[in-house]
């Protein structure tokens, strides 16, 4: 298995947030507030179970799953769409696609220098975020 994503993350940089907002169709007061904040990532595994937790001052977005398993995802808080989701390895990445009504939507986590590396793209627009090891 890939080098261990679990551990709290803090993020260090963030590029096209808004872009990728803008292509969920999040509203203009929301995607302010999301530009300023701190995110943090915790990512826990017990077994074969995942959560993957992006917390903030103003909102948390909380799921978990099993690997090459589809699953409901409702991505409350967010662009709060309901998705099929599914999670697997591709080499050393954590990779979900997020299948619903916006095309091309999905995300992928991997470790690079001892940073978590994230993207998450939506119809042409990709956010790319780096996050520090906390813990
Ligand atoms: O990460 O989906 O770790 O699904 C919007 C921020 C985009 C709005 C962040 C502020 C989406 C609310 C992060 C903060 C909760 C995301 C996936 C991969 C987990």
């Amino acid at each position: 298995m890939p080098a261990s994503l679990c551990g709290t993350w803090e993020i260090l940089s963030n590029i096209n947030l808004e872009g990728y907002m803008i292509a969920l169709g999040i509203g203009l007061s929301t995607r302010k507030i999301a530009l300023k904040l701190k995110q943090r990532k915790v990512i826990e595994q017990v077994r074969d179970k995942y959560v993957i937790k992006t917390l903030s001052t103003f909102r948390n977005y909380v799921f978990s799953f099993r690997m090459d398993e589809e699953f409901d995802e409702f991505t409350k808080g967010l662009d709060e769409r309901h998705c099929k989701s599914v999670v697997t390895w591709e080499g050393n990445r954590m990779v979900c696609i997020q299948k619903g009504e916006k095309k091309n939507r999905g995300w992928a986590h991997w470790i690079e220098d001892d940073k978590l590396h994230l993207e998450l793209y939506c119809e042409g627009q990709t956010c790319k975020q780096v996050f520090k090891r906390v813990a």
